[in-house]
């Protein structure tokens, strides 16, 4: 059945999430845990009040909003995050959650009771810019990481995870654990990348989630004058890191068509013109919809790392950041979205998706699915990031018909 939505309310209401850590160069700077996630999710709990649902809080500041349903059976979720990257899009997360309330907001106005609860849900540090890894929230509720680890990892300036969210207020009484069986969990997410442009389509219908690993590496040379020192007697932390850095842009080539390497945080200590760097650390990752190539490129980042620190005669360490294995959604998911496209007339696609998201974790609670909204050039993760109004509302009404299909059943 197709539901639409209340364009100008839905529009509108993107814009006002927009304005909360908005920079000037039309983007979103809201990283997880602070002053403008905890102004955002103060906006959003008005929201989910003012919609009536039944909202509650938990110990990983993951937001959840309810609306009880005819029946008191497996509740259908959906959401996203509200959080944003450095200088990133206004749309990366916040599509899902506006989505999700507006889903709500519409039922409301047509005083449509659905056989199922629903619930709607913000994730706390899905981007896992601030603190690693990222889809942290949803991880946790669905038991991937243990709570208390979590709670102790820290920012680069050394703020605990577990400080910021008391300091926000965010650290709710809720176990952070799924509250109850649930039926089916669709986030609506933009796609990021350039296959529905590409095939000139508005919407995608997604069908999986690439698989991660992350890493970061520490290389420990020593500090010496540039100058007078000669080139033998050096130990440069650089050197194997840029070894290294160059060795994961290449490794992809060599594994799968879909396999992507990338190194995005290097930290130089003591960063100077004029002195041998002591201490490199970078961070690194990779994704494949497979287990199997994944595991080949983590073998050999660190097979490569171990012989680059002893080319140079420098110690080096590894910390794991990240592993989520590939999934792949349900088909009674899978097919709700491709009906809700078909009923609505939209052009769409399947699509397989190459960014993480929190459905990652939901997938291993129940059956799970996901909508793309179409990447203007697949822009994101930056403050040029754009899909059109139209497009969002497009992939909005897929979110809401697809969800009201599964809170029928
Ligand atoms: O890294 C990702 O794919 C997501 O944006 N956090
Ligand atoms: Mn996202
Ligand atoms: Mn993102």
């Amino acid at each position: 059945m197709a539901l639409e939505l209340n364009e100008e309310r839905f529009v509108s209401t993107m814009k006002e999430q927009a304005e909360i850590g908005g920079t000037d160069g039309g983007g979103l700077h809201r990283l997880a845990l602070s002053d403008d996630d905890k102004r955002i999710r103060d906006w959003f709990l008005e929201r989910m009040e003012e919609a009536g649902l039944d909202v509650r809080i938990d110990e990983f500041g993951n937001m959840f909003g309810r609306r009880d349903g005819e029946e008191s059976g497996e509740p259908v979720m959906v959401g996203s995050h509200l959080d944003s990257q450095p200088y990133g899009g206004i749309y990366d997360g916040a599509l899902g959650v506006i989505s999700a309330l507006e889903f709500v907001r519409e039922l409301n106005d047509r005083d449509i009771t659905t056989t199922r609860p629903i619930e709607i849900v913000n994730w706390t540090n899905e981007e896992g810019s601030r603190f690693q890894p990222a889809m942290q929230g949803s991880g946790v509720w669905a038991g991937a990481h243990d709570i208390d680890e979590e709670y102790a990892k820290t920012d680069t300036d050394g703020n605990t995870l577990e400080s910021e969210l008391e300091r926000i207020g965010y650290k709710g009484q809720q176990p952070a654990e799924p509250a109850a069986e649930y039926d089916s969990y669709l986030e609506l997410h933009v796609e990021q990348g350039p296959y529905l442009e590409e095939n000139d389509k508005s919407v995608g219908i997604v069908t999986g989630i690439v698989g991660f690993k992350w890493g970061a590496i520490t290389y420990r040379g020593e500090a010496d004058h540039s100058g007078p020192t000669p080139m033998h007697h050096r130990s440069d932390a650089l050197v194997p890191a840029a070894d290294v850095i160059t060795q994961i842009r290449r490794l992809p080539g060599t594994l799968g068509d879909r396999t992507v390497g990338t190194v995005g945080y290097v930290d130089v200590q003591p960063n100077s013109i004029n002195i041998i760097p002591e201490e490199v650390t970078f961070t690194w990752g990779v994704r494949d919809p497979t287990s199997e190539v994944l595991e080949k490129a983590y073998d050999h980042v660190l097979a490569e790392a171990a012989a680059a620190a002893e080319r140079e005669g420098v110690e080096w360490e590894h910390e794991d950041r990240m592993d989520a294995d590939p999934v792949y959604f349900a088909d009674r998911c899978v097919d709700a979205v491709e009906d809700a496209t078909e009923s609505l007339g939209y052009d769409a696609m399947r699509v397989f998706s190459g960014a993480g998201h929190d459905a990652t974790h939901a997938d291993s609670v129940c059956d799970t699915a996901m909508v793309f909204a179409v990447s203007e050039n697949g822009k994101s993760h930056n403050e040029d990031e754009y899909t059109s109004w139209e497009d969002c509302y497009k992939s909005a009404n897929t979110l809401a018909s697809a969800a009201f299909e599964l809170a029928q059943e």
